[in-house]
């Protein structure tokens, strides 16, 4: 445990705006806890996010951050990353926001393998427009957008995150502050593209999935270990129905990251190089 950084360090003044109870709460407090045990520096660490409640989180912790367009949390991110490569980068997307409109970007970013972690504020619902059916609210919810039931099957993120090359992939409950606070720590320690799924209660539009269901219906795996051993047993695992919703780390392995492979990184993070001596008469040349 580091005690060089608090969880006061990390934090702001101004008090989050989310209704009482929101899940949303226990995400931003285990990030901020994960954040003091891997000892992030807040001036080398950048939060961005969507549009959405969840994604209202950057103006909550004491690090840079950014609320991009709705969706486009991820290609601000991967340009950040791609222009400083040293620092921590953090997604932080709504389910709506990711896995809906946003699912371009959410699917080719893992075949990439940044060294990213991607957070998913999942309440199944859009809760910043007053409730709508999101892309992950299971077949038969009924909201103000459903009121019948919604017709369409769930995005499983997990399960595309695994089948498009994320190399940790888990499940987490916004509620079960150690165990998130555990996994955020761990995905970000990890050295390529992370997904972790939060579960998180809408207390305000999402009358189905309750602190009460999930107490009652996740199974919680120990975090010393991946659940699976394999890629395609994970897919498996994640596509097959469980009697209890599984958190914990589904996956994850060591593959080479982007920033290993592009050789300009090599002299260092590009917005730290001397571009001004650059004569680039040569390129334009040979271009026109
Ligand atoms: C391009 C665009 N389309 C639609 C919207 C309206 N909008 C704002 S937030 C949101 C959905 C948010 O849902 P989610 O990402 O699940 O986040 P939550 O509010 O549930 O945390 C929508 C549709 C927008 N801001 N921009
Ligand atoms: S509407 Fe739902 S997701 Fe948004 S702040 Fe309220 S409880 Fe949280
Ligand atoms: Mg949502």
């Amino acid at each position: 445990m580091n005690t060089e950084r608090t969880v006061k360090d990390y934090s702001t003044k101004a008090i989050p705006s989310w209704c009482p109870g929101c899940g949303d709460f226990g995400i931003l407090t285990a990030l901020k806890k994960a954040l003091v045990e891997i000892n992030a520096d807040p001036d080398e660490t950048l939060v961005v996010s969507g549009i959405g409640c969840g994604s209202l989180l950057p103006y909550w912790i004491n690090t840079y951050g950014s609320c991009t367009l709705h969706g486009r949390a991820i290609p601000f991110a991967t340009g950040s990353k791609i222009a400083n490569h040293k620092n921590n980068i953090i997604v932080n997307v709504g389910d709506g926001d990711g896995l809906g409109i946003g699912m371009g970007h959410f699917v080719h970013f893992f075949r990439r393998n940044l060294d990213v972690m991607v957070i998913c504020d999942n309440n199944g619902v859009y809760g910043l427009t007053k409730g709508q059916t999101s892309p992950t609210a299971k077949k038969g919810t009924k909201t103000s957008s459903t009121p019948f039931g919604s017709i369409e099957d769930y995005v499983n993120g997990a399960s595309l995150a695994l089948q498009m090359g994320a190399t940790f992939v888990a499940r987490a409950y916004s509620a079960d502050a150690p165990g998130l606070t555990e996994i955020m720590k761990q995905a970000m320690n990890h050295n390529g593209a992370a997904f972790v799924d939060i579960l998180q209660p809408c207390v305000t539009f999402n009358k189905q999935e309750t602190y009460d269901f999930y107490n009652k219906n996740i199974d919680k795996n120990d975090l010393t270990a991946p659940i699976c051993s394999s890629r395609s047993e994970a897919i498996t695992f994640c596509n097959t129905p469980q009697e209890k919703i599984p958190t914990g780390i589904i996956f994850q392995e060591e593959l080479p990251t982007y920033e290993e492979q592009v050789p300009q990184f090599k002299k260092g993070p590009l917005a730290h190089q001397d571009i001004s001596q650059i004569d680039v008469t040569d390129f334009m040349e040979r271009r026109s």
